[in-house]
């Protein structure tokens, strides 16, 4: 697929997405705040349309303003989550109108000769990056829908609930350098630049996501009520919280848990990744299993380092996009497949769901690599370096393939689980095992 087609897709796929998960609601659902840590989808409309504008349309275009007035409104650094509600915000109909308007003049771009003919990184960046925009709103929008209580809207066929056994429940990835981060990858976005080589020593990984089987063990051992197993600050936030489930779990008191799902109580799965767990609770989990959390860069290596070739690639199964038999992504299901469900997505040595079904939380707070430059704007990685933030990776069940590779880096605060985040753990080994 030429740069021009591939570019019509991702647009156009991601508009679909955007549509599906704004008709399905009446207009007070749209303007509606579901919880304090969003905001209301129907900012996430408007903003979505506003950044292409200011980065597509008037940036790389060069074109007119849509709308000149209502920029600050849709600046995510202006205005908490929180706060979005009281704004005079475009209603339903003025956002579709504006989204709708914003669109038509980007197709314009891509058909001018400002585009034709350049060298991708020029220009055809941007529109990769809008799309990853867009996306990663989509994203947010799906956790915004899994707060909101109500009638369910969103359906889906289940994910798959079957996957092959995996008989070695722990990889040894083993000691030397491999390269990460991303040079010639067109549409990386700067957090995952420059590539780079890093020396990470022999470590052990886990095979697969902690399941809910798992996690269930963890609780039933008195894992929520054990301050040992904490960070000092974990616990500290365990107590304030009053954590003692992941979120949307809810129990009959009597030591029976299900799951609420899209507004839809379903049982747990046990063999499914658990999702909806901070990173204070990933942390507790690892050090009751006599683990840790991998770092950013074992988590990398693990995705991407080939033992034969000695190359990083894209996805653990090379460098092909993902396909449906690859990895859960791209909200085909709304929710995570059991482990063992994507065999042919699994990396050499064999490490499986490094992609999709849960975004995996690492030990790594969010730092620039050895010469980031900041591209095009500091507020989209830069701003957030050196602050309170741990690095997940992998994608989830929500991500679009677009927004997802090897080498994509996410952040969130530790304290964050209404996304879709999960985790897997690590070990140091001792040299007999090497
Ligand atoms: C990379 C997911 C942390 O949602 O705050 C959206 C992506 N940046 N608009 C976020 C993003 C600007 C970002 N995350
Ligand atoms: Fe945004």
């Amino acid at each position: 697929m030429g740069t021009r087609e591939k570019v019509e897709a991702v647009l156009t796929r991601a508009r679909r997405r955007t549509a599906g998960l704004t008709d399905c609601l009446d207009d007070s659902d749209l303007v509606a705040q579901h919880s304090p840590l969003m905001s209301p989808l129907v900012w996430d409309l408007a903003h979505i349309g506003n950044q292409e504008e200011l980065w597509l349309v008037r940036d790389v275009g060069g074109r007119e303003p849509v709308r000149s007035d209502i920029d600050e409104l849709y600046d995510a650094f202006k205005h908490s989550r929180r706060s979005r509600p009281s704004l005079p915000l475009l209603n339903p109909a003025e956002a579709r109108h504006y989204v709708r308007a914003v669109r038509d003049k980007a197709w314009d771009v891509l058909d001018s000769s400002t585009f034709r003919g350049r060298p991708l990184e020029e220009h055809g960046f941007a529109f990769g990056m809008i799309a990853q925009h867009e996306q990663q709103h989509a994203e947010t929008m799906l956790a915004t829908h899994q707060l909101r209580s109500g009638a369910p809207v969103l359906t889906a066929e289940p994910a798959p609930r079957v996957g092959v056994p995996v008989t070695e429940k722990e990889i040894i990835i083993p000691a030397g350098t491999f390269t990460m981060g991303a040079s010639d990858d067109p549409w990386a976005l700067d957090n995952e630049r420059p590539a780079h080589s890093v020396y990470v020593p022999s470590f052990e990984i886990d095979a697969v996501p902690v399941t809910n089987g798992r996690y269930l063990e963890f609780m039933d051992d008195g894992g929520y009520c054990r301050p040992e197993l904490w960070s000092e600050r974990g616990w500290a936030h365990r107590c304030e919280a009053a954590l003692e489930a992941p979120q949307f779990w809810e129990s009959d008191g009597r030591g029976a848990w299900w799951r609420r799902v899209f507004g839809v109580p379903e049982p747990l799965h046990p063999q499914e990744p658990v999702v909806h767990v901070c990173f204070f609770e990933a942390e507790a989990f690892a050090r009751w299993d006599g683990k840790r959390l991998p770092t950013e860069a074992e988590w990398e290596k693990a995705a991407r380092w080939d033992p034969t070739t000695g190359r990083s690639r894209r996805f653990p199964w090379g460098d092909s996009d993902p396909d449906d038999s690859s990895a859960n992504l791209g909200q085909r299901f709304l929710g995570p497949a059991v482990v063992g469900a994507y065999p042919s997505g699994a990396s050499p040595l064999g490490v499986h769901q490094l992609v999709g079904d849960v975004w995996e939380w690492t030990s790594s707070p969010f730092e620039p690599y050895p010469g980031f430059t900041a591209f095009p704007y500091r507020e989209y990685s830069e701003v957030f370096y050196g602050g309170d933030y741990r690095v997940l990776r992998g994608g989830s069940f929500g991500t679009d393939p677009v927004a997802c590779r090897g080498t994509f880096r996410n952040w969130d605060h530790p304290i964050r689980r209404q996304i879709f985040s999960g985790f897997r753990c690590a070990r140091d080994i001792s040299g007999d095992e090497r």
